[in-house]
């Protein structure tokens, strides 16, 4: 797959955000395709974390992030929220799509047009035109919280690819093959990294080594993940 720079058509800074060219998404080392079908575009979300980090305030504000319950009745070390019209939960009766929030009954927030705009343009940059997502999961780490190695199967199709932005501190993710049992890559991941995953490699299993305690300028002891995807 051939990667070809992208024509941004919208306005990445605006209300309060310095209009500085470092706001557009792009910058940062060439992407690097993992394996095929799989790439990592470095500090391609540095620029905008700012406004990103803006919008997830409102979007914790109206959905507020909680540690949900697995089918088999473990608690989930990181903590969850959605925004988008599609929410992934899960709990004792399994993982699924919803249009509503199950604690307060109301839809999930709006997916900000930053977040679509980021989204599309990643996916783009992986060669994944036209990509639109209607899911965005947020993943809150604490120290300590991890995300053990898995498949992302609960979208129906799986023609459009997965969407995965990093924000504060730094983690190590493990991508591994179509078996649980293939060993995985690890590499780490930082600040305003995304990693995008789609045809051959969009079954692939991953996962997050448990965070490693440390102290982030933007987002304090934390690490945040959006994971974008198009749920049909
Ligand atoms: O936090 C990450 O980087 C991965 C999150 C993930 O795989 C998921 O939410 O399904
Ligand atoms: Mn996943």
């Amino acid at each position: 797959m051939s990667v070809t720079p992208v024509q941004l058509p919208f306005a990445w800074a605006s209300g309060s955000i310095d209009p500085t060219p470092s706001a557009a998404p792009g910058a940062g080392a060439p992407p690097r395709e993992l394996v095929p079908g799989a790439w990592v575009l470095p500090a391609f979300a540095t620029g905008v974390a700012p406004v990103l980090v803006e919008e997830l305030e409102r979007v914790f504000a109206a959905a507020p992030l909680r540690h949900m319950t697995t089918p088999g009745g473990h608690r989930m070390s990181v903590a969850m929220s959605n925004c988008g019209p599609l929410g992934w939960v899960t709990d004792r009766a399994g993982y699924r799509y919803t249009a509503r929030d199950p604690e307060s009954d109301r839809p999930w927030p709006v997916l900000p047009a930053r977040f679509r705009e980021l989204a599309t343009a990643a996916a783009a940059r992986a060669g994944y035109e036209a990509f639109h997502p209607n899911a965005c999961l947020i993943n809150e780490y604490a120290p300590g919280a991890r995300m053990t190695l898995h498949q992302d199967r609960n979208e129906g199709d799986f023609t459009a690819p997965i969407v995965s932005v990093s924000l504060g501190l730094p983690a190590t993710f493990l991508f591994g093959g179509l078996e649980r049992s293939d060993r995985p890559l690890r590499l780490s991941l930082e600040h305003g990294d995304v990693v995008v995953w789609g045809g051959p490699a969009r079954l692939r299993f991953h996962g997050i080594l448990p965070l490693r305690d440390g102290e982030h300028p933007a987002l304090g002891r934390r690490r945040v993940n959006l994971t974008f995807r198009l749920v049909r």
